[in-house]
């Protein structure tokens, strides 16, 4: 008997992938282009399912029931291309290939295209929860069409994580759209992890121990900013280094990497004019912690308060940090939902908003109470203009907001980099203020560029002769 589905690529996703798939009653077939890898998993975990294991990929497309429905989960970039290259002659009209790696969604565009003009169907889908999520339910954002959707769903409905009954799966829009959710679930996931860090580093700040800050992550977990990066932060803050028996957090480096969704957030942020600014500020803070040597030179060179905030009371202050981490989460997940709706309308995938909230509230690593609440403001007001606007939230934004300024404020004064509090709070200021600084820079742009300006009390564009009499010239 054919097998239901194909994984190709057997490393620490696709083999978690085809386990899950497996335990869940679907005959799976695997491949690797190591054959040894795919006797590996074999020999580990072939008595959990069912698998058909092909060392050549012509018996392994052969192997699959058609239409045929074959996830590749192999290295992003060229080794994807090339996994496609070496499946599309060997497959039938109105089989599917799913990329579940972590595509750059305009590379994802660019394949759906190259691969439904061959006939066949390509959905670039999301997959967010990492090894442990791919075994045991991640969440799934696919893209594609829809006939490929009605093959492929079902099954990646069944694997995926369920909130309350409801699977962490849901079709996102055509071609790259999938991809493009995930890559704004990574970028938030970066501006969730810094501002944990600037709480971190202010609860130090403050005099609190290593062991106390992960007692003080663990009781947040309790309440509206539980979600699974507070519930870890608490878990690494207690770990011990086993060599040393120091705490684990000071003997790790402390220079952050990154493969580069984060930056793709940005970049595309900054393509279609939308101000991710928590993001932006996240991924320019894990950039200056691996800049050596500018750091070595600003420990010699730069002076300044030394990091510590006294206060009168500290568990007000802590409870500030609290409510100032709950802002500050509020605008950059409101950042990444408004990247989402421009991306949906400059890409004509008319992404259902509150679809990706409600796939992300369970098996993915942003997972947090918040995104059911982003979920029903969404679904309540699909035109949702910000969701910290929102009816249930910006009420509770003017009520920690003074709690936000203090612990900003105590940032600077201590000079403790605090880029996502900041950055954060600044955009929450610009959205309220009824002028910001732009009128003037219209005025700077027109003085030594003709750049036109716009008034207040007439349409059209305006030039001022600044070098002549001073005039105004109406230019359209
Ligand atoms: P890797 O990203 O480490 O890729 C290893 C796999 O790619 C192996 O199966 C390898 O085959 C195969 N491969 C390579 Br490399 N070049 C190939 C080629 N030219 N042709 C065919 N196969 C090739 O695996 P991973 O960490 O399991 O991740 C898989 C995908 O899932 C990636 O796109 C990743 O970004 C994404 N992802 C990962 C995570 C995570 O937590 N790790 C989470 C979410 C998404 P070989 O055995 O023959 O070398």
């Amino acid at each position: 008997t054919k097998a239901n589905i194909g994984v190709v690529g057997m490393a620490v996703m696709g083999s978690n992938l085809a386990r899950n798939l497996a335990h869940h009653g679907y005959r799976v077939a695997v491949f690797n282009r190591t054959y040894a890898k795919t006797q590996t998993l074999i020999a580990e975990h072939g008595d959990e399912g069912e698998f058909i294991a092909s060392e050549h990929i012509e018996d392994f497309v052969a192997s699959i029931a058609e239409p045929r429905a074959i996830i590749c989960m192999v290295k992003a970039g060229g080794p994807t291309d090339a996994t496609i290259e070496e499946l599309l002659p060997l497959l039938s009209p109105g089989d599917v290939i799913m990329d579940g790696g972590n595509a750059f969604f305009r590379d994802t565009i660019r394949r759906e295209k190259y691969v439904s003009g061959k006939g066949f169907h390509f959905v670039g889908a999301g997959i967010s929860g990492g090894e442990v999520g791919a075994l045991t339910g991640p969440s799934i954002m696919p893209g594609g069409t829809p006939e490929s959707y009605r093959i492929l769903g079902p099954m990646l409905e069944t694997i995926s994580a369920h909130y309350e009954g409801e699977p962490c799966c849901a079709w996102m829009g055509p071609d790259g759209a999938g991809h493009f959710v995930k890559m704004i679930h990574n970028g938030i996931e970066y501006s969730d992890m810094q501002v944990i860090g600037e709480a971190y580093e202010l609860l130090k700040a403050v005099g609190l121990s290593n062991q106390e800050c992960a007692q003080t992550f663990a009781s947040w977990n309790e309440g509206e900013l539980s979600s699974y990066l507070v519930e870890i932060a608490a878990e690494v803050l207690r770990q011990k280094d086993p060599r040393t028996g120091k705490d684990f957090i000071d003997i790790v480096a402390d220079r952050a990497q990154m493969k580069g969704t984060g930056t793709w957030t940005v970049q595309t942020a900054l393509e279609l004019g939308v101000a991710t600014t928590g993001i932006g500020e996240a991924v320019f803070a894990r950039a200056e912690s691996s800049l050596d040597e500018l750091r070595a030179a600003g420990r010699t060179a730069l002076k300044g308060p030394d990091r510590t905030v006294s206060v009168n009371d500290r568990d007000a202050f802590i409870e500030n940090i609290r409510k100032a981490l709950w802002c500050s989460k509020v605008v950059s997940y409101s950042q990444g939902f408004d990247e989402i709706r421009a991306g949906g309308a400059e890409f004509g995938w008319d992404i259902d908003v509150a679809e990706a909230a409600k796939i992300w509230r369970a098996g993915c690593i942003i997972r947090a109470e918040l995104l059911e609440q982003i979920r029903q403001e969404y679904s309540t007001d699909p035109k949702l203009v910000s969701f910290m606007a929102a009816p249930s939230i910006a009420p509770k934004m003017a009520e920690y907001q003074d709690a936000w300024r203090s612990v900003v404020a105590a940032a600077v004064t201590a000079g403790v980099p605090a880029p996502v509090f900041s950055a954060t709070l600044a955009y929450y200021d610009a959205a309220r203020a009824p002028r910001v600084n732009a009128a003037l820079t219209q005025g700077l742009r027109d003085l030594f560029g003709s750049h036109t300006y716009e008034r207040i009390d007439d349409h059209g564009h305006f030039h001022l002769e600044w070098s002549g009499d001073r005039s105004e010239t109406r230019i359209d």
